[in-house]
């Protein structure tokens, strides 16, 4: 018989690649899909469009997670021996902006799941897509499980909220459920508008002149940034282990947006250089234009300045550790930048 997993926020980054690992490990895969004015499913088109042998394999549903009922139901229909719970308005910045969307969903929706499981099936293991963001000021340095949360935005308080409801249902209904402190990682399938994307995005664009400046907030904020592809290798992990547990995931390195964007220059061959300060700190190319502008409205209200974790205990216990490094992280999302505005043409 094979597994099966549900996954809320199945077409997000992490869902897309989560699905593709436990497909090849031989799962049958329910996603976890909400209806959309415009279609919101490209990042697993290509796995849904396999042939048709493979469909029965991976399913998809429509849900939310701020609809209880919906989200019940799902469970208890599906029967999954395994949920991952990774829907969420994911976005800090948008999320002072919808601040009770995001709390309803990234909070509220765990309680959902939580309690469904209880009361369909307490033996369903359960994982948490907690985030680096809950340590927001940080209270020591390198961020550990043990390490105190201090929360800068509505996302991070919200999943500060899931996260201890998890623990919560854990102890109290003795559910298998897990928290993963994920640091920040990204990849190709990366939204556009988190900063990694945007920045390889813009600078492929400049590099080719079809864009003219790219636009940025804080580029001294620092972030321990890993590559998805490995993240969800963890995720797994920590449903395999033999007891439910809180888990962070890192690299253990730490670069600003500054030192990532000459990075991604420095990869596609961009020359670029540094002038000025603050709000009139910008980047020119060679022949001495314009290329990147810092604007206010990109700041956020509070910011969250320095994240780097320490992840032995995961390397230790699940022996789980990363596999492609911010090299390796920038070459992959260069490259598919590039053969998209090849494909443009
Ligand atoms: P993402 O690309 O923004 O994907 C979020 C997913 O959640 C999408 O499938 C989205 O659906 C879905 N979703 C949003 N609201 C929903 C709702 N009300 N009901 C059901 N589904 C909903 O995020 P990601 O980068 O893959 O991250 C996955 C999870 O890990 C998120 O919970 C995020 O907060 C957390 N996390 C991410 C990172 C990171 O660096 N990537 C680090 C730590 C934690 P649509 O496609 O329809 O919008
Ligand atoms: O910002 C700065 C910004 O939006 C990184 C989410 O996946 O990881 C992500 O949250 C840094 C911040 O990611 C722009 O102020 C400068 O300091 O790419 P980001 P994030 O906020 O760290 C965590 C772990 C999650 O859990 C979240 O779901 O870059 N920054 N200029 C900018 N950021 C954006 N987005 N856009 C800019 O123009």
């Amino acid at each position: 018989m094979n597994k099966s997993a549900l996954i809320f926020g199945v077409t997000g980054q992490d869902g897309s690649y989560l699905s593709r690992l436990l497909l090849k490990k031989g799962y049958v895969v329910h996603g976890v899909i909400r209806r959309s004015s415009s279609i919101n499913t490209k990042r697993i088109d290509d796995i849904y469009q396999e042939p048709f042998t493979k469909k029965k394999y991976f399913i998809l549903h429509y849900g939310d997670v701020t609809d209880g009922s919906s989200v019940f139901d799902l469970i208890k229909k599906i029967k999954p021996k395994e949920i991952y719970n990774l829907a969420a308005q994911s976005h800090v910045a948008v999320s002072f902006q919808v601040p009770e969307y995001t709390s309803n969903a990234d909070a509220l929706g765990s309680l959902r799941i939580l309690d469904s499981i209880v009361k369909i099936n307490p033996k369903i293991k359960y994982y948490q897509a907690g985030s680096s963001e809950m340590y927001g000021k940080v209270q020591s340095f390198p961020q550990t499980e043990k390490t105190p949360f201090y929360p800068r935005s509505p996302y991070a308080v919200s999943k500060v909220y899931a996260h201890w409801i998890t623990i919560n249902y854990r102890e109290s209904y003795n559910l298998f459920a897990c928290n993963g402190i994920l640091f920040n990682h990204e990849s190709p399938l990366r939204g556009e508008t988190f900063v990694t994307k945007k920045i390889v995005k813009a600078l492929c664009k400049i590099k080719q002149k079809k864009q003219r400046r790219l636009y940025l907030g804080n580029i001294y904020s620092k972030r321990d940034w890993g590559h998805a592809e490995d993240y969800v290798v963890a995720m797994w992990k920590i449903l395999q282990y033999k007891k439910p547990d809180d888990w962070v995931i890192c690299t253990g390195k730490q670069y600003s947006v500054k030192e990532f964007i000459n990075l991604v220059a420095k990869k596609i061959n961009l020359d670029i250089s540094w002038k000025g300060k603050g709000l009139k700190e910008k980047a020119f190319s060679k022949d001495n234009k314009i290329i990147i502008e810092i604007k206010k409205r990109y700041f956020r209200p509070s910011e969250v300045d320095n994240l780097k974790g320490n992840s032995s205990k995961a390397k230790k216990i699940l022996k789980w550790k990363p596999v492609k490094d911010l090299n390796n992280l920038i070459q992959d999302m260069v490259t598919y930048e590039l053969k998209k505005l090849s494909n443009e043409k």
